[in-house]
């Protein structure tokens, strides 16, 4: 698959002048301040609480207390050199209940974090959702109802009248393939539903919520922003009998089931053939497609590590995983003998068990342009957790996430070389964070969060980036 130089560990490789190097968080991740000044709970509010759900009881009450602390956060990305910050807006903070009234501590919260970055110099890539649907939603049917993309479009419609002029790169949804399969399917994520019919109509109102908040954004944003969405794509190796088949449906479920729609106007018909026992896709309205369709600048792609699966003969799939996704996740789908299963993958692996495979990103951003090849490219995501050690002097040496790092952009570049037109990368994580239903204990940060002090540290993976930011060439 990529032939010679497969090491991706090139220093010296120059990116092209204007290429954005930024980092990543997100609003539940980072920002803590979970009940004031007039928030009101998320299904990850409500998720974390519910004792088994989250490691160690682990909640985004506190998190890095950036809602506090954002202008030292922002002050500490500056001097990282960094030129794009991409964060999440906590749609509880804005329209607290979902569909009420608008809560303007929350709109100027985002207003002045706004403003703080293009002080600074960095361009402020505005993701609407992150995962934090507000309660109310939820308790009113959440993704699998209609009703929430409706509640979403005004949401958007709220967020382009007050940032509009000033974000840099809206994004509607971060990884609806989380939202929907972990949240409604697999569980592992909030709100920890098990109903794959309801995955797949929470698949549709996330599709149907980006094109209509893309319509609500361009409608009401007074400046000039560029509008993306951000998918974690399925980069799939197939073993066994059946590896081709295996790969095809969760290709069908977990990549084309966002791209269809999104960038072609359709859901792929094989999609709808292998789920056809368990809907019939009649919550697709007439013209959702033409509502879902719309252009994008750019696409937002994360990538961690690739995924193996095969075909299973038994009377139900062995449910992936850990409760997240990646390595050892992904979709396995019920309702059929001959199931698909997520295989082990060799390593190496990072903290989180899932493999390191730069080839894959190289491999992906090839795909994607050949797929899509007037559409623009940009890494919203990568970047690994591993157990950093603090050095008696207090730095924090983290030379596996360094490498980590190195070996993708190294990947990056060359798949720029092929004719790729990637215009960006944003590493995740700025800091350490709130890792989901990992709770504190995977840290991602090029920065080192100490959650009893909350005091930051740049990681040497962090000093690295700094200079790969400023030199725009990859450095030892
Ligand atoms: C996701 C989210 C991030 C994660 C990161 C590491 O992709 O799950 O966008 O919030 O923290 O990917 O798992």
């Amino acid at each position: 698959m990529t032939q010679g130089n497969s090491d991706y560990r090139d220093s010296g490789l120059v990116f092209p002048p204007g290429f954005t190097f930024g980092s990543a968080t997100a609003s539940y991740q980072v920002e803590g301040a979970a009940s004031e000044d007039g928030r009101l709970p998320s299904i990850w509010d409500t998720f974390s609480k519910t004792p088994g759900k989250v490691w160690n009881g682990d909640t985004g009450d506190v998190a890095c207390d950036h809602y506090h602390r954002w202008e030292s956060d922002l002050d500490l990305m500056k001097d990282l050199g960094l030129g794009a910050y991409r964060f999440s807006i906590a749609w509880p903070r804005v329209i607290p209940t979902g569909t009420g009234e608008i809560n303007q501590a929350g709109i100027d919260f985002y207003s002045r974090l706004v403003d703080g970055l293009l002080e600074r110099g960095i361009e402020p890539v505005a993701t609407l959702y992150h995962w934090d649907l507000p309660q109310p939603l939820e308790d009113a049917g959440g993704w699998p109802a209609r009703a929430t993309a409706d509640a979403f479009e005004r949401y958007a419609e709220v967020m382009g009248t007050a940032l509009g002029d000033r974000v840099h790169t809206w994004t509607t949804l971060n990884e609806p393939w989380c939202s929907a399969y972990l949240g409604y399917g697999q569980g592992g994520h909030a709100p920890g539903r098990h109903e794959p019919d309801a995955a797949l109509a929470a698949v549709h109102h996330l599709n149907l919520a980006h094109g209509r908040a893309l319509q609500a954004l361009r409608a009401t944003s007074t400046g000039t922003p560029e509008y993306s969405v951000t998918l974690n794509f399925h980069v799939l190796r197939g073993v066994g009998d059946g590896a081709a088949e295996a790969m095809r449906r969760i290709d069908a479920l977990a990549n084309r089931a966002f791209t269809g729609p999104m960038l072609h106007g359709e859901y792929p018909a094989d999609l709808l053939e292998d789920t056809a026992s368990v809907t019939d896709w009649s919550f697709v309205h007439d013209d959702d497609l033409a509502a879902i369709h719309q252009p994008i600048d750019v696409l937002g792609v994360n990538y961690y590590s690739t995924a193996t699966v095969r075909l299973w003969d038994g009377v139900s799939p062995k449910q992936m995983n850990d409760g997240h996704k990646g390595a050892a996740g992904g979709t396995a789908w019920p309702g059929s003998d001959q199931a698909v299963e997520f295989v082990e993958q060799p390593g190496p692996h990072t903290a989180m068990g899932w493999n390191i495979a730069p080839e894959g990103l190289e491999e992906l951003l090839m795909a994607l342009s050949a797929e899509f090849p007037q559409q623009p490219l940009m890494v919203t995501e990568n970047g690994a957790a591993f157990d950093d050690v603090v050095a008696a002097d207090g730095s924090v040496p983290d030379p596996e996430r360094l490498d980590y790092l190195r070996r993708h952009f190294s990947a990056a570049h060359r798949a720029m070389q092929r004719g790729v037109d990637l215009r960006g990368y944003f590493v995740w994580s700025l800091l350490d964070n709130f890792e989901w239903g990992y709770g504190y204990a995977k840290r991602f940060g090029i920065v080192r969060v100490d959650f009893d002090s909350l005091e930051r540290t740049i990681k040497d993976s962090g000093r690295w980036y700094s200079e790969l930011a400023r030199s725009g060439v990859l450095p030892e």
